[in-house]
């Protein structure tokens, strides 16, 4: 049976959870991470050397790092919309999914630790001030990008850059700071959330 190691509040463990779900995949849920079994253990660290969730485990092959899970899931099935065959489609969809990983995951840290984790608790001005000038930067280069789609992040089709994308946009939306008015992300935003499964993973709960 399929297996995912990670707690449900772990926005990496959410697109892993979302992927199986839009893909109809069944899994068993086993939760690691902060507040739940600790990933720093030496039978977790045995599987994911970084001491990190998610984690996939299907019998004796083992699949750590969040998106290389989700395109994983997505080849189980042949030519699925979420990540199709075709070489220069998938690559826009890897290029979405990398810089998410690479570029906007390090523009939000600052800020929403600050906001929502209270870690630092006191945190320094103008680095708030410069972190959310970088989140709202990266953003908005995703705002443009969906302004030139008019849909989702690739073109016409949900994919899963829009699952990766979504959860952070979803985090960025939740997170109390000045947000400029970018119409074409707020329909995009609004497109997301009549999603069933957007509900299961990127609600109220989980920014
Ligand atoms: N690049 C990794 C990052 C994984 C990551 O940062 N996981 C966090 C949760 S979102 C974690 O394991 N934190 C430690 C913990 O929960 O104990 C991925 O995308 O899978």
């Amino acid at each position: 049976m399929r297996k995912i190691l990670g707690r449900s509040s772990s926005i990496n463990v959410r697109k892993v959870l979302w992927a199986c779900d839009e893909l109809q995949l069944p899994y068993q849920q086993e939760s690691w991470g902060a507040g739940h079994r600790d990933p720093q253990q030496p039978e977790f660290l045995a599987l994911n050397p970084n001491g990190m969730v998610p984690v996939l485990q299907e019998g004796d092959f083992i699949l750590w790092e969040s998106n290389a899970i989700c395109r994983y899931l997505a080849n189980s099935q042949p030519d699925s919309p979420l990540y199709p065959a075709d070489a220069r489609r998938r690559a826009d969809i890897d290029r979405w999914m990398d810089w998410q990983l690479g570029d906007l995951n390090s523009a939000w840290r600052y800020v929403f630790n600050a906001r929502m984790r209270n870690t630092p608790p006191n945190p320094n001005a103008a680095q708030l001030a410069e972190g959310e000038r970088q989140w709202n930067h990266a953003i908005g280069i995703l705002a443009q990008q969906l302004a030139h789609t008019g849909a989702y992040v690739t073109g016409a089709h949900f994919t899963l850059a829009d699952i990766v994308l979504g959860l952070s946009l979803h985090r960025w939306m939740m997170t109390p700071l000045q947000r400029p008015h970018w119409p074409a992300l707020e329909h995009y935003y609004d497109r997301l959330r009549e999603r069933p499964a957007f509900a299961r993973y990127a609600c109220q709960q989980w920014p």
